[in-house]
């Protein structure tokens, strides 16, 4: 994170334990005032000499400012979290929660964290609280059991940094020559129970002991010879297993998983006579068949080598060969895309560079619409103008194509948020859904499919708007909703950012079944976003996407033809 961004979370999180105290509204909207003003600055704050020239900060924000560019802290904000309880901040992991509920809770009701706020709700002390209807105090309940399944596993956007952090600094220490992280992660999903890491090496003490004292780490859970697991601060585990250079593959199999998958290559196995362990393929004879690689022991089955992704048990044993899944390197354009005219944090110019230093050779540039009006969507107004100006910029610069587009909004009814004649003014339209998120399944599909439908759509953003550990998001019948997007040619998006990965692996897998284009889009807002495309591609090779069904990997020429496709 920049330190842009962290002051600035910093500053929005002093704002928010203000009014959970009570203090004035002015103070508080100074803060998010100042909040804004850094998160929004395009240099670095730290290299801002005369902080008192930024809009809106005073003398104590300054030195605040300074103290945190010094210390990493700020002492007065340690302050005010003592005098508040611990847990409500909790409480505002909460969907629907706001600080000002979360100050009415503990003032009124003595709700100071989460088991509290459930014993309210179940001893129906919550429902006698002024302005707090039964809709509210259901919502409010669905959210916790949401957020009690959801924050037992880490999000793969939090999980993978964290690993490659371990395995790098492990790697150099000495005497380890393997190092490799399997279970989930490798496997790619969207959340992580725990972080696998395997690792080869001649002087396991050591590496033992280095794991073990890693920063970060709050608990030793086990210290074996083979085997260390470690709780880290943020509540995450990490095994390490130290296995047999030798048996490197058969162990990185094993641990790989899944758990369904092992089992069906164990099965096969035995029907061959044969047995299948951790430490490697063995024949009826006790021989060593295979163990130094992945590679081998697939083979040593009669199988092809079968990526990690696609290790789930389901239909992976069956093929005739190694599907040739999409790769990062297969993406040329990004076609979902914000900047400064509605919430993103880059200019149309900035954007261009940025996907130009991405390798792309086209981005698209889609801003929010009308009704969005927290992300300052944009009146039909201000759209021409955007285009005008879209076009102008891709006159100008040379390397990379900019697309002039909308992420044009979904109502509940699946109306869009532009009348037809500006749409049809676009090069590219992303429909996506971002309100009424909670509506029943059969509106959801009618909703969703009026859009697919509709003749000037090219893409379903983020199509069920889930963000991941804290809402579920919409629940359309999905089969009916492939078969239109491959009747109609309209790409289903798998939205790359580790928040919302939407579609899913699986829907993924069923939007190709039915035949439907895929579109993987990062929806970036700032530069650091596209580097989320990775997790986008972990989930699409968890559906079996292959390149040429993603519209990402067509052609500058190809892509053109399709966007003017009619349908
Ligand atoms: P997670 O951590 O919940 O996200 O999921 P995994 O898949 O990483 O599961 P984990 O950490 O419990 O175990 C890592 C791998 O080790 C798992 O994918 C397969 C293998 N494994 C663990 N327990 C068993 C078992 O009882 N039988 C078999 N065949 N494999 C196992
Ligand atoms: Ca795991
Ligand atoms: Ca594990
Ligand atoms: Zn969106």
């Amino acid at each position: 994170m920049s330190v842009n961004r962290e002051l600035a979370k910093v500053f929005e999180k002093f704002a928010t334990i203000l009014e959970i105290s009570g203090a004035n509204a002015f103070k508080i909207n100074a803060h998010i005032k100042v909040a804004r003003v850094i998160e929004d600055l395009v240099e670095d704050i730290a290299a801002v000499e005369d902080l008192s020239s930024l809009p809106g900060v005073g003398k104590s924000s300054i030195a605040k400012i300074k103290e945190y560019l010094k210390t990493g802290e700020i002492k007065e904000l340690g302050v005010l979290l003592d005098s508040i309880p611990a847990g409500l901040l909790d409480l505002m992991q909460v969907q629907g929660l706001g600080p000002k509920t979360v100050r009415r809770l503990w003032q009124e009701m003595n709700v100071v964290d989460i088991p509290t706020l459930k014993e309210a709700i179940a001893d129906g002390r919550l429902e006698s609280m002024p302005r707090m209807g039964m809709k509210t105090i259901s919502n409010i309940a669905d959210s916790l059991a949401f957020l009690e399944v959801a924050s037992k596993r880490t999000r793969i956007g939090d999980a993978m940094p964290i690993a490659e952090m371990i395995i790098d600094t492990l790697l150099a220490i000495q005497g380890v020559s393997k190092i490799e992280f399997a279970g989930s992660l490798r496997r790619g999903k969207d959340t992580i129970g725990d972080i696998d890491i395997l690792a080869t090496t001649t002087k396991p003490e050591l590496l033992a002991q280095s794991f073990c004292t890693f920063e970060g780490v709050i608990k030793v859970l086990v210290r074996g010879d083979t085997k260390c697991a470690v709780r880290l601060v943020c509540g995450m585990q990490v095994d390490l297993r130290i296995v047999e250079e030798n048996a490197f593959g058969a162990a990185l199999m094993y641990f790989t998983g899944s758990k369904e998958h092992n089992i069906m290559v164990r099965e096969l196995a035995i029907k061959q006579n044969m047995k299948l362990n951790e430490y490697g393929l063995f024949d009826s004879t006790e021989t060593c068949v295979a163990s130094k690689t992945e590679r081998s022991l697939y083979e040593n089955l009669g199988l092809q080598y079968i990526p990690p992704e696609i290790r789930e048990g389901k239909q992976e044993l069956a093929l005739e060969e190694t599907p040739k899944l999409i790769q990062l390197k297969d993406i040329l354009s990004d076609l979902h895309d914000h900047t400064i005219a509605s919430d993103g944090h880059l200019t149309i110019v900035e954007l261009a560079e940025e996907a130009k230093k991405r390798g792309f050779h086209t981005i698209a540039v889609t801003d929010h619409s009308q009704s969005s009006v927290q992300a300052n969507g944009l009146s039909p107004e201000r759209l021409v103008q955007h285009i005008s100006e879209i076009k102008k910029a891709n006159e100008e610069i040379s390397g990379i194509n900019i697309l002039a587009g909308s992420e044009v909004d979904i109502h509940s009814d699946g109306r869009l948020d532009y009348e037809d004649d500006l749409l049809a003014q676009l090069d590219i339209v992303v429909a996506s859904p971002h309100s009424a998120l909670k509506q029943d399944s059969s509106k959801a599909t009618a909703r969703l499919l009026k859009a697919i439908e509709h003749p000037l759509v090219h893409i379903i953003g983020h199509p069920t708007g889930r963000v991941i550990g804290k809402r579920p998001g919409l629940d359309p019948d999905m089969p009916t909703l492939f078969a239109a997007a491959a009747a109609c040619n309209t790409a289903m998006e798998i939205n790359a950012n580790s928040w919302r990965l939407d579609l899913r692996d699986t829907q993924v897998h069923a939007a190709i079944d039915a035949g439907a284009l895929i579109s993987i889009n990062t929806d970036a807002h700032a530069a650091c976003d596209f580097d989320q495309l990775r997790y986008g591609i972990l989930t699409a090779r968890r559906g079996w996407l292959t390149p040429e069904k993603c519209i990402n990997c067509f052609s500058f020429d190809h892509l053109r033809a399709w966007l003017a496709r009619s349908c």
